[in-house]
């Protein structure tokens, strides 16, 4: 953890001493630990982990360079950490992401909201570029993801269930080693498939229907994420004819990518491109987002996007269309910004055509 903590500690918010970390994904990427409670970054003290008696003594053998603190049944974590630190108006206390009930505790007994300074930015920026040990987990995540891919192009077929793909492509992606999936695999068929977030309905598969399977493996705690659209038996010109838009325009965003480029550019090639060739309407969400720890973290490809791309930062280009009636096209892939561009990560086929036929 030693690394990540020390650029922490370069980027403390004036007048803070300590930087409370609650959320449990920053947690991990910290410490590499997932049970934790609370952690205290210290600018110039010990840092502290807050561990409940059940992952107490896993906690104490498995993080090395910290303190361990046991947090006991009924006890609050923030009382104890104000008991632990000093928290003055000299010496805030800033925090990555509380709750409202936590929030307006710890302003009681911490003397008032002068003490405390939300920062969840400073971590949200750590995150978002990744070291190579990072790069290296989503890349085998990536490679696992294409085995579900390239498993997908050999089991949908008319006839077959939502339900049964998910199945086959999550049991090859846990053989190849993934230690979990990524999110809920999605597969949804036909007129689903307009949903962008379309559930599974553990629907028969019909012929000519599109089915759009999105998936991602796990390394390491790391992610990876990848969107496919099939056919499932004849191939109607319409469904060929916006696969195809879809496909250029996923290539000319990740065309786009580079370090110092805005994101909000590289949303804009993407969702003018869809625009020119009459979809505009039809593409209802954002480009993209980073990968991680999280399957959506910084940074963002969005339309009101801030952020500026750096070297490191791992992103999705996932543009869609979708038309009530018709159903949905969506293809995705997992990329890491470069000094220069890019390097895709996920490398899958790009066809509207299963093995079966
Ligand atoms: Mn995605």
């Amino acid at each position: 953890m030693d690394h990540k903590v020390l650029k922490l500690k370069d980027q403390f918010p004036q007048n803070t001493g300590n930087f409370l970390i609650l959320n449990s994904s920053n947690i991990m990427y910290f410490t590499g630990f997932s049970g934790a409670t609370a952690l205290v970054v210290s600018r110039v003290g010990e840092n502290i982990l807050y561990v409940s008696e059940t992952n107490f003594e896993q906690a104490k053998h498995e993080v090395k360079n910290v303190r361990v603190e046991r947090v006991i049944r009924g006890e609050s974590v923030f009382k104890k950490i104000c008991q632990d630190v000093e928290i003055s108006v000299k010496n805030r206390l800033a925090i990555d992401v509380i709750s409202v009930e936590g929030w307006k505790f710890l302003v009681k007994i911490v003397g008032g909201e002068d003490n405390l300074v939300l920062s969840g930015d400073v971590v949200r920026g750590l995150r978002a570029v990744k070291t190579s040990d990072e790069v290296e987990c989503i890349r085998e995540a990536c490679r696992i993801a294409d085995v579900g891919i390239s498993t997908a192009y050999e089991v949908v077929e008319p006839g077959v269930s939502e339900q049964e793909v998910i199945a086959e492509v999550e049991y090859a992606m846990r053989k190849q080693g993934s230690s979990g999936v990524a999110f809920d695999t999605i597969v949804v068929s036909g007129a689903n498939c307009a949903f962008p977030h379309g559930a599974c309905k553990r629907q028969i598969i019909k012929d000519g229907d599109l089915v759009v399977v999105d998936l991602g493996a796990t390394v390491g705690n790391y992610r990876s994420d990848i969107t496919r659209t099939v056919v499932a038996g004849k191939i109607s010109s319409k469904q060929q004819e916006i696969f195809d838009v879809v496909k250029v325009a996923q290539d000319l965003a990740v065309k786009a990518v580079s370090e110092g480029v805005k994101a909000v550019d590289v949303d804009a090639v993407a969702r003018s491109f869809i625009g020119r060739a009459g979809f505009r309407d039809y593409f209802v969400h954002n480009l993209g987002h980073g990968v991680g720890l999280d399957i959506h973290e910084a940074p963002m490809l969005s339309p009101d996007s801030k952020d500026i791309l750096k070297e490191g930062n791992v992103v999705t280009v996932e543009p869609g269309v979708y038309i009530v009636g018709f159903g949905g096209i969506r293809i995705e892939d997992t990329i890491c910004v470069t000094k220069h561009g890019y390097e895709k990560l996920t490398n899958s086929a790009y066809t509207l055509q299963t093995n079966q036929k």
